[in-house]
């Protein structure tokens, strides 16, 4: 018969092929049951353990959409799908991912040389080789076209780069052995992307301290770059990409996972407030999921998780197809992230005094969620980019 599935109840699971399901079900079960039980102690240590991304490259899981090199090739609905399984559990571990697979591996593959693809997607999808994406510095973050990072041409040693500035906020900095830096050349103040081989920097020309006491994410490790005339080799330079469309590239895709993603850590916020509000009761033994204030937030927050879904498997699919505009990535970007975000929020109230608790879990998503509307474009920034194709004027500046 036709029935209403609270935990899909726009049966978005028939948009999907058979092998996005397996993909979906692999993932999630490894999540389930490999992730989860370690996210509190984690969260309370904000610790990261970089054997997730090695566990990780086992399933296939990393740089999943990529073809060749040793990546599973498979569709960006199912990349999306893996990445609401990992952040049904953490945003934090969800970023630790996305930082590998789509913003590192991504842009390699979109930007790199053949012979920067062989030497480095193969161990990166076996989480062998950890990434981290250097954009934002300390005075620029919404706008890094104006980065102050630089790259010069080494006045003695032919072939290299010196590269000069500092980059903050940067996920798996701290256990990177690859760093994907954006800075401007020198000579053109053009922005170039290189590849920042830790293993290849003389003592003192890398440093990666980690940025503690985060009341967010804390279940990711987020760090500095700070370079001093640290010698990058000129084959570690993207080649053929110029100016703000070679990280923006990578946005598209990083954007794309968390709009999906952060569907995970609502549902899970949904799962959590639905579970409580049938087992505590209140006023005559009612269980309070009897109220009707409480299942208006239920049915706000389903509708929203629903939708949200839906829109980030069209997306997903004009993306395969080409025609995925960055204004498109941009909507559900910002939808998802706020409406998470939001009715994350409103759910933590079912849980009363409880929800102080990190047992509960319901704190920590709504801590993480304000990251997710943070990074890769603040939900402002957004709204200027729909603003400025729905208008033609832009309004950053
Ligand atoms: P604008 O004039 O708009 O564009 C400059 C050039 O870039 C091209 N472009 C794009 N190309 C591909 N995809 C996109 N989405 C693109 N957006 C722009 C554009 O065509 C142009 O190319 P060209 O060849 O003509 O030069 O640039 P603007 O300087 O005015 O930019 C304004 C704005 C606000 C849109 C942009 O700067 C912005 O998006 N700011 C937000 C910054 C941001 O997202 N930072 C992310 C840092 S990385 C991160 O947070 C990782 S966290 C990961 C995790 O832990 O999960
Ligand atoms: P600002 O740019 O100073 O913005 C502050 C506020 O002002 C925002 O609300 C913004 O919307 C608003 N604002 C700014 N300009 C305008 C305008 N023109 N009009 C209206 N409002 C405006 N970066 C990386 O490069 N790599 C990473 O791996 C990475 N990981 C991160 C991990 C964490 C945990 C966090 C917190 C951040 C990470 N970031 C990373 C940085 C992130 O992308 C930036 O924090 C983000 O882009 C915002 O930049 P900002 O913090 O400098 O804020």
């Amino acid at each position: 018969g036709l029935q209403f599935e609270w935990e899909d109840p726009l049966a978005s699971k028939s948009l999907l092929t058979s092998d996005e399901l397996v993909i979906s079900e692999t993932a999630e079960r490894y999540c389930q049951e490999r992730l989860l039980p370690r996210v509190l102690q984690a969260y309370r240590d904000e610790h990261y353990d970089p054997s997730i991304l090695r566990e990780m490259g086992e399933l296939g899981l990393l740089g999943a959409t990529i073809s060749g090199y040793d990546c599973a090739g498979v569709s960006t609905v199912a990349g999306g799908l893996i990445t609401r399984a990992v952040e049904r559990v953490d945003s934090g571990y969800r970023s630790g991912m996305s930082v590998q697979s789509s913003l590192v591996m991504g842009g390699i593959n979109d930007f790199g040389t053949t012979e920067l693809k062989e030497r480095y997607l193969p161990d990166m999808a076996k989480g062998k080789l950890l990434g981290a994406f250097g954009l934002t510095e300390p005075d620029h973050g919404s706008d890094p076209g104006s980065m102050e990072t630089t790259a010069r041409p080494h006045p003695r040693k032919q072939g290299y780069f010196l590269l000069s500035g500092a980059k903050t906020w940067i996920t798996n900095s701290p256990i990177a052995d690859v760093l994907l830096v954006w800075a401007k050349l020198q000579e053109t103040g053009k922005i170039r992307g290189f590849l920042v081989d830790r293993r290849d920097c003389p003592p003192g020309t890398l440093e990666t301290p980690a940025i503690k006491n985060k009341n967010g994410l804390r279940a990711s490790i987020t760090g500095m770059i700070q370079l001093d005339d640290c010698p990058v080799r000129q084959e570690n330079m993207f080649p053929d990409v110029e100016g703000l469309r070679g990280p923006f590239t990578c946005l598209n895709s990083a954007r794309y996972g968390i709009a999906f993603g952060t569907m995970g850590a609502l549902e899970d916020c949904i799962s959590r407030a639905r579970t409580y509000a049938l087992e505590r009761k209140q006023f005559k033994g009612n269980p309070i999921a009897k109220y009707q204030l409480v299942q208006k937030k239920l049915a706000d927050a389903a509708t929203d998780a629903a939708y949200g879904t839906i829109a980030a498997i069209q997306v997903g699919r004009l993306k395969d197809q080409g025609k995925a505009a960055p204004e498109m990535i941009s909507m559900i970007k910002r939808q998802n992230c706020d409406k998470a975000l939001q009715n994350a929020r409103l759910l933590q109230e079912i849980f009363g005094g409880n929800a102080v608790s990190d047992e509960y879990g319901i704190g920590r998503h709504v801590a993480n969620l304000f990251v997710t509307q943070t990074y890769e474009g603040q939900s402002d920034i957004h709204s200027l980019i729909i603003g400025r194709a729905i208008t033609g004027l832009q309004a950053f500046v």
